[in-house]
């Protein structure tokens, strides 16, 4: 049935048993738009708009809908309908806006960015976007939202060394799966396929212009996703991909395309670093006392591997500065 193959599964089916009255359907969002969203469902694909009501329930921002959401529509005819709900997520991405809003105080902002991602593939340029400490951030995000990573470092063909590349990006990646590929081949893109299954969702993630959508493209097998054109000046593609959508794969398995973000802070909890600072916090094991701050103190264990070369600084810097990050986010929470 088509809502498996856009990721349906027993979880949401029981959750929509409540509205299962013959006036509503189950749908998945697999495009937002300002004022109004795509979504595909029993019935088709539809133009919905969400109520006064769902806006009037949500606490707030978070539990309005966002791209992969699952929702209950009540259709109006062949074409349109309204939410009325949402079903509860399995997992979701967000992002903390606080201090976008011009004249308003520094307070924390949760923005749900998508929900329901089985993986995410995080996608870099090995051109001027290279960076490893970005690399950390990406990871500590998707390491909060509960999904699983892959990371890609593309554009291969723009670096002279890229397997040096690999080789330093393993070393911070712990577990996550590294591959390097230039997407304009499109066969390089072949070892992706692997993760790409019937029901799940993979979304690639990664700032503007690193290939994102040149990967949904080959992954597609056909140009569904402007490419923006490079300037030959600074590398950086423009923002082409100017919305979130859901593609369905020719062989099964559902692809997210996004729009590169510019801001990325945290929406977590520090713990949130147990898994991309692993190295890190089996380190810090060693140390003289249990709540180190790594900085300064006696019998440090970390702060004696970075003298010894074993860690680097600037990954523990950054580490620092992603636990401060969060730290001061859950004060702000909790205020
Ligand atoms: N040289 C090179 N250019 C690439 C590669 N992948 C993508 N590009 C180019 O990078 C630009 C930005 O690609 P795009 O897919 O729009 O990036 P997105 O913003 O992440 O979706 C386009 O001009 C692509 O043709 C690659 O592997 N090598
Ligand atoms: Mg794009
Ligand atoms: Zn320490």
């Amino acid at each position: 049935m088509i809502l498996e193959e856009w990721g349906w599964s027993t979880d949401f089916a029981e959750a929509f048993a409540l509205w299962n009255d013959g006036h509503h359907v189950p749908a998945r969002v697999i495009r937002g738009e300002k004022n109004y969203f795509r979504v595909l469902s029993s019935v088709g694909e539809l133009t919905v708009r969400f109520t006064g009501k769902i806006r009037h329930h949500a606490g707030g921002r978070p539990d309005l809908p966002v791209v992969g959401d699952w929702v209950v529509i009540a259709p109006q005819g062949q074409q349109r309908g309204t939410i009325v709900a949402l079903l509860p997520r399995r997992n979701s991405f967000s992002r903390n806006i606080s201090g976008r809003r011009k004249g308003k105080e520094q307070r924390a902002e949760e923005q749900v960015i998508a929900a329901n991602i089985d993986l995410v593939i995080i996608v870099s340029g090995l051109d001027q976007d290279y960076n490893l400490r970005r690399i950390e951030r990406y990871l500590t995000l998707v390491s909060s939202s509960g999904a699983a990573a892959v990371l890609i470092l593309n554009k291969a063909d723009l670096h002279p060394d890229p397997e040096a590349c690999v080789k330093e990006v393993t070393r911070i990646a712990g577990t996550t799966p590294v591959f390097v590929c230039s997407a304009l081949e499109p066969l390089q893109l072949l070892p992706l396929q692997h993760y790409l299954k019937p029901g799940q969702t993979v979304a690639l993630l990664g700032s503007s212009g690193v290939g994102k959508s040149t990967i949904v493209n080959g992954l597609l097998g056909e140009d569904r996703q402007k490419i923006a054109a490079v300037s030959s000046s600074d590398g950086k593609g423009r923002h082409t991909t100017t919305h979130r959508e859901l593609f369905l794969l020719p062989q099964g398995g559902i692809l997210m395309d996004n729009p590169g973000m510019r801001e990325l802070h945290l929406w977590g909890e520090s713990n949130d670093l147990e898994e991309s600072f692993a190295d890190i916090l089996t380190l810090a094991q060693g140390c003289r006392f249990r709540n180190c701050s790594h900085d300064h103190e006696p019998g440090c264990a970390v702060q004696q591997a970075t003298a010894a070369g074993a860690l680097d600084r600037d990954r523990l810097a950054n580490y620092l500065k992603l636990k401060h990050e969060l730290q001061a986010l859950q004060k702000s929470r909790a205020s």
